[in-house]
């Protein structure tokens, strides 16, 4: 069984590539991004992938559904209500019936799988968590949540730190710490480390459960050089301190994860990060097209067996 970390965007294209050569997949996903809007619960990142897996995916923006409409946020404009935050009509269905299954006392996890097999998509998707947890970005203009940040304030202002608001008292799913234990391998997306993987791996269950396996964890930089492949990657890597680079990523994930990929344009940085006890693999990370997406999966699946 293959298990994958995963963010939103940066995440899904190596998602789909896995789930085209491996029929037990199991994606545990980042909660941090999700969101209260107009009394909706809003799950961004197991949205993306889901709808990626689904191929509903408004590919271009990189989240929402494809050829969707903004009749709903067009009103709420006219109402003077805000609007900052784009919800297409179609997508909107999702957290209608999401927020109203919550009511009921259906759990994320229970939601999420609910979803996924309504919309055919075969791999499992676990959200790391069922309780709350929210990635809070300190910045110049005060600490906001995350969407905020990126979307409403469109990642301008400077960024100071960043915290996972609920993650010390939050609950790991079972599902999640499940899939880690029967996992033959663990795969970090190339994710934001610091807003997309951070969330879950704050949470300490999750964890302590990858440093027990952290030779079977495997992380895709989702950095070549200095740059993010996408996103503000960079800025929150800063804020927390890191450098910004593979090397950085590695240090961050040094204590969970046995081995790093990285851009074989990157070679020069292959021996820092070895001196952290990780094995690095050099390989073309850049995802363009479907065969790159398979091409990388493969690659990772091979890992340990090269
Ligand atoms: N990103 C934007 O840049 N602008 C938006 O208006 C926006 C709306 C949105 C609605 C639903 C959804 O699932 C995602 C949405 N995103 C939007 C993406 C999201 O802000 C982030 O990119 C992810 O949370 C990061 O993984």
């Amino acid at each position: 069984m293959i298990v994958i970390l995963a963010g939103g965007t940066g995440s899904v294209k190596l998602v789909r590539g896995l789930a085209k050569i491996t029929d037990d997949l199991s994606v545990i996903s980042n909660v941090g991004d999700n969101i209260w809007f107009y009394g909706l619960y809003i799950c961004p990142d197991i949205d993306t992938v889901t709808y990626g897996l689904a191929g509903i995916l408004d590919e271009k923006r990189g989240w929402g559904v494809k050829d969707d409409t903004f009749f709903f946020l067009d009103q709420l404009a006219k109402m003077g209500q805000s609007s900052w935050f784009s919800l297409g009509d179609r997508d909107l269905a999702t957290h209608v019936v999401r927020t109203s299954m919550m009511q009921s006392g259906k759990s994320l996890v229970e939601i999420t799988d609910w979803m996924r097999e309504k919309l055919a998509v075969r791999p499992r998707i676990i959200p790391a968590t069922n309780n709350q947890v929210e990635t809070r970005i300190q910045t110049d203009k005060g600490e906001m949540h995350l969407q905020e940040f990126w979307v409403k304030e469109k990642g301008l202002p400077s960024v100071t730190a960043v915290r996972y608001k609920g993650a010390k008292e939050a609950e790991p799913s079972t599902e999640a710490i499940d899939a880690i234990r029967k996992a033959d391998k663990i795969i970090i997306a190339p994710a934001n480390p610091v807003s997309s993987i951070g969330p879950i791996v704050a949470l300490d269950g999750i964890r302590k459960e990858l440093s027990k396996v952290r030779s079977r964890v495997v992380a895709v930089s989702p950095l070549i050089g200095q740059s993010a492949v996408s996103g503000p990657a960079v800025k929150y890597m800063k804020a927390a301190g890191l450098r910004s680079s593979p090397v950085g990523v590695a240090e961050f994930y040094r204590d969970f994860v046995g081995s790093m990929v990285i851009s074989e344009t990157d070679h020069e940085m292959a021996g820092q990060i070895r001196e952290l006890g990780m094995q690095v693999y050099e390989t073309n990370i850049t995802m363009s097209d479907r065969q790159d997406e398979v091409r990388l999966g493969q690659y990772l699946l091979n890992i340990g067996s090269l």
